[in-house]
């Protein structure tokens, strides 16, 4: 039975001319992956984070929880350590033995993508572009980002390391203290301290995505039928019915 349906939709895409290549959409159009972002530096962060490579387009989904609200909260896909993530009691030498963002950096690498909110500049050079950062204590970020091909190869490689900066190490609810960021001498080092980290690794199964339902990721082929009208699909059915008869005749 399961091999007939398959032949039967075989059959309606070509009679109604779809290209066969193109049916099992999800499997061909883009590698999925998922992060679970747990806490580095005590932070009481954590989120979750889902990415598609399409060529050389990163669409890529954010959600946190547990981050310091009404500081901005710089974000980025870091490539070319270990693809890990740090302990989060690994010590480093920040504000009473934190850790800063460079001593992550054999683990999770230097940043590649910044993950700015649009209109934000999105290359590693603004990786500090803080007006461009979502600066609350929980939220959804979602954007799709042009990057090159081996930026792209990597991230569906499983390469890239997700970070998100910003703690509030002694509790006064905004970024202070005498500690400078290792990144930029202007801003003090609870700024850019990470929060949270989560390694992208390839998805096991299709995940829900934030955005519309575009009818192009599914691997169902019922979705062409739909798509055609069943006025059609009626007449392509009719079409495979009386090749079938016809084969089955001749066997
Ligand atoms: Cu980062």
């Amino acid at each position: 039975m399961r091999t007939s349906r398959l032949a039967l939709f075989a059959a309606t895409a070509a009679l109604v001319g779809l290209p066969l290549a193109a049916a099992p959409a999800g499997a061909a159009d883009g590698d999925e992956l998922t992060a679970e972002l747990t806490q580095l530096n005590d932070s009481g962060a954590s989120g979750t984070a889902w990415a598609t490579v399409d060529g050389t387009n990163v669409e890529i989904s954010l959600e946190t929880q547990g981050l310091l609200d009404g500081a901005p909260h710089a974000q980025h896909i870091h490539i070319g350590g270990q693809n890990t993530c740090p302990a989060n009691d690994k010590e480093g030498n920040g504000f009473e033995g934190a850790l800063q963002t460079s001593d992550g950096a054999d683990e999770y690498g230097p940043i590649a993508v910044t993950l700015t909110k649009e209109p934000g500049m999105t290359g590693a050079e603004h990786g500090l572009d803080v007006a461009d950062f979502p600066a609350e204590a929980s939220y959804s970020y979602s954007r799709t980002i042009e990057v090159s091909q081996e930026v792209a190869q990597q991230v569906a490689n499983g390469d890239g390391v997700i970070v998100v900066h910003g703690v509030d190490h002694d509790g006064s609810g905004e970024y202070d203290g005498d500690t400078k960021s290792d990144l930029d001498p202007e801003l003090p080092s609870e700024a850019t301290d990470p929060a949270a980290c989560g390694e992208l690794n390839p998805a096991q199964m299709t995940m829900p995505h934030g955005g519309v339902e575009t009818g192009g990721s599914s691997t169902s082929g019922v979705e062409y039928p739909a798509a055609i009208g069943f006025g059609t699909l009626a007449l392509a059915l009719g079409a495979f019915g009386l090749v079938a008869a016809r084969r089955r005749a001749t066997i």
